[in-house]
């Protein structure tokens, strides 16, 4: 062993987090990231100074009280996850995603003192009027909030002032398209009538009666030149292609399908867009 004086000391690696560098000589900088639902508590990087000291402690990697969380996927942990929830906890997370149609709350690990301690899901921020609340051991089936229209959904985790345990460890994704079965229908681009969004890649399958056709109308439809919907005739994108479609090139117009299955892709690129579309299938 060879001891090194030129060098800072082994930083160390945060628990729940990685460490990215593992250079420790003057002037190095070592960077750090925590796993999914932490949060780094100092995100500026360390720098062994000429003293071959660290310019600061070792930051830690949390599971925060509540925050605002803006993308299409994402981890939710209780305070202190996986250690026990602290008492008299009053947490919000707001989740807002571009993805239009909804979110979808996957539990992994749930574990409340029933009743006292529980969790509230919301749509439109209501919490005296959840869609759901949610307490005990039992793991929660898969949930979705965020209807049509409304990009965001809130979750509050409330706890008394004694008894804690695990507490939860939640994903949620959001998805934009639908799965529709039925004789008629409307589908709409993500936010219609509003904008839709940069980078959607959305999927829409209408499932009618066996040995039926569906016709399908485009009520309105703009599209940015860079941005298409591709329709095929049948339940995939291995179906025959009945056309890839932008600017207003659907507008008024039909499509018929000769299977009983229709399979829409809507993707948008990274810039620019429009309204979108409004389709009705019979
Ligand atoms: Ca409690
Ligand atoms: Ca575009």
């Amino acid at each position: 062993l060879q001891l090194q004086s030129d060098h800072c000391v082994d930083p160390g690696i945060p628990v729940n987090g990685q460490r990215h560098g593992n250079d420790f000589y003057v002037g190095a900088l070592v960077r750090f990231s925590c796993d999914a639902g932490y949060s780094l508590s100092d995100p500026e990087p360390l720098e062994c100074e000429p003293n071959f000291q660290w310019c600061r402690p070792l930051p830690s990697c949390d599971a925060l009280c509540g925050g605002y969380i803006q993308g299409n996927t994402g981890t939710i942990l209780s305070p202190g996850f996986p250690d026990f929830y602290p008492h008299n906890l009053n947490c919000t997370w707001m989740i807002e995603s571009s993805h239009g149609k909804g979110v979808q709350f996957t539990f992994h690990t749930f574990h409340l003192e029933s009743p006292h301690d529980h969790l509230l899901v919301t749509e439109n921020g209501s919490f005296p009027e959840p869609l759901w609340r949610l307490t005990g051991s039992t793991l929660p089936p898969t949930l979705s909030a965020g209807l049509y229209g409304n990009y965001t959904a809130q979750i509050r985790f409330l706890t008394d002032f004694s008894v804690s345990y695990e507490g939860f460890n939640i994903t949620f994704s959001a998805e934009c398209g639908s799965s529709v079965t039925g004789m008629q229908g409307v589908l709409l681009s993500p936010n219609y009538p509003g904008y839709y969004g940069n980078h959607h890649e959305c999927i829409y399958s209408i499932q009618t009666q066996p040995g039926k056709g569906i016709q399908l109308r485009a009520r309105d439809f703009r599209l940015e030149d860079d941005d298409m919907l591709k329709v095929f005739d049948g339940s995939s994108n291995q179906a025959r292609l009945l056309g890839v479609f932008s600017g207003s090139e659907l507008q008024d117009n039909t499509l018929n399908s000769t299977s009983s299955s229709m399979w829409l892709e809507f993707i948008s690129n990274a810039e620019n867009t429009s309204k979108g579309f409004q389709l009705h299938f019979t």
